[in-house]
């Protein structure tokens, strides 16, 4: 029997080593993704945690989401990095004295006092920020927490669908592969290759200080992210004229399943939220009519500073296109990333185009069912597929909880709950890694990651 001496037993399960981690990577107002390779705020990340946090600290949850819509530019773009000033400067490449946002990104109405990035990532937050509220309404309506961040969630909004129309069809264009947040998917080859890189000796890389240099990005890749980060910031952030600009799926599905949380938000405030749907349904059929690809069976990207010499869209012979509309600009990307399985999260999708994207993700590009894996962050069939280089193939845990989710929203549960089994038993065996060898599950990059343990706590519940 135990004696009053006894330590007391030590409770350790998925749940609160999960736990564990979101409190080792908090630091106050924020929490980071990894304490080593990535110790500032990330824009998408935060978006992601906050799901998870509002099981553990609906408070916590709902500050994550503040702090970073407190660092919003003026003109509506959410910035993918908020700098915390007590970090030195070597720390991450590139630094605030790389992006100067309050100078450079003035024009563009950039916070004088908080240093960010001047790019963005995926649009997660107002469906992160409803889904925080669903953990504690009362506490959110206490702190009116929805009628302060809606404003911000709604300029944020605006920002993507006018100001990043680039290829005026609809969608918004991501001008940085950092902004899509699969930074060196093979998607972004094309493209990427038409960019002339900085020199390697003009920037020094900190992630190489943390991470292998086989699971990371090449120099030659980061030539080519100084380059156009360079111009961008040179031009004033201003949006428009850059060399990079790409409609991609899940960065576009992600705004639409956002788009119908904020009216969800708004009806919650009172409003009536049927144009924000309405606005939703619109942008799904854009996202068909622009990215589908009948011949792949799901969605890719497209390359608006793609010539006529690259591949035509097949799109244009798709039924969901009336015969008489314009030819999109720019050219569909033949790369197969699972960027383009992630609008399986959205419920409006036509009935044909959901059931090829589930006969795509089962079939031996992406594997899901063969084993207790998870889906791979690229074909594992591709030529550039490398089952450790980050996005050319390394399983991630926030795709596998978006395709999880996407499962569930189209009554395909019993797949679902496998998925979800595997979400859990490789975050957990893998010290909530960032990524994962997708045959083997074994871990990648930092562990201890953010994301990777707030969406396994989110499963649990
Ligand atoms: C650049 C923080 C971020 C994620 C991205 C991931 C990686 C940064 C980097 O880390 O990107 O933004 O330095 O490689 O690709 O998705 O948000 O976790």
């Amino acid at each position: 029997h135990p004696t009053a001496y006894d330590p007391p037993p030590t409770p350790d399960s998925p749940h609160v080593r999960a736990a564990r981690v979101l409190e080792d990577n908090w630091t106050g107002s924020s929490t980071v993704p990894s304490r080593s390779l990535y110790p500032h705020q990330w824009s998408w990340d935060s978006a992601f945690i906050a799901i998870g946090l509002r099981h553990l600290s609906p408070l916590r949850a709902q500050t994550e989401l503040e702090t970073l819509l407190s660092a919003q530019w003026g003109d509506g773009r959410v910035p993918h990095i908020v700098f915390n000033p007590s970090v030195p400067l070597d720390a991450y490449f590139p630094s605030p004295d790389f992006w100067r946002s309050s100078t450079a990104g003035r024009a563009a109405g950039a916070p004088r006092t908080v240093q960010t990035s001047g790019i963005v990532q995926p649009p997660v937050h107002a469906l992160a920020a409803w889904l925080v509220h669903c953990a504690d309404p009362g506490l959110s309506r206490a702190r009116g927490f929805l009628a302060r961040v809606y404003p911000r969630l709604a300029s944020w909004h605006r920002y993507l669908l006018h100001r990043r129309d680039l290829g005026g069809g609809g969608l918004a264009s991501v001008v940085h592969p950092w902004e899509q947040g699969m930074d060196n998917s093979p998607c972004w080859d094309a493209p990427l290759g038409r960019i002339v890189p900085a020199p390697a000796r003009s920037f020094r890389r900190a992630d190489l200080d943390h991470g292998a240099p086989e699971d990371r990005p090449t120099d030659l890749d980061y030539g080519r992210y100084v380059r156009l980060a360079t111009d961008y910031r040179d031009r004033g952030y201003a949006d428009g004229g850059g060399e990079f600009a790409v409609e991609d799926p899940a960065f576009n599905a992600l705004l639409i399943a956002s788009e119908h949380a904020l009216a969800r938000i708004a009806a919650e405030l009172g409003a009536t939220g049927t144009a924000r749907h309405a606005r939703a349904e619109r942008l799904t059929a854009a996202l068909v009519r622009r990215l589908w690809d009948p011949a792949s069976g799901m969605f890719l990207c497209r390359d608006l500073r793609g010539g006529p010499g690259e591949r035509e869209s097949t799109a244009h012979t798709s039924e969901h296109r009336s015969p008489t509309e314009a030819s999109p600009t720019g050219a569909l990307i033949p790369e197969r990333s699972v960027s383009g399985l992630v609008p399986l999260i959205l419920p409006g999708l036509p009935r044909d185009v959901v059931a090829s994207l589930l006969g795509t993700l089962r079939g031996p590009h992406f594997g899901l069912g063969d084993s207790s894996r998870l889906v791979p962050s690229y074909d594992l069939l591709g030529e550039a597929f490398d089952p450790h280089r980050y996005w050319r193939g390394p399983a991630w845990f926030n795709i596998n909880w978006l395709l999880e989710s996407g499962l569930r929203t189209h009554g395909e549960s019993e797949a679902a709950d496998a998925l979800r089994e595997a979400v859990l038993d490789i975050a957990d065996g893998s010290g909530f890694a960032e990524y994962v060898d997708p045959h083997t599950g074994e871990p990648c990059g930092a562990l201890g990651f953010g994301w990777t343990a707030a969406l396994a706590l989110d499963l649990l519940h």
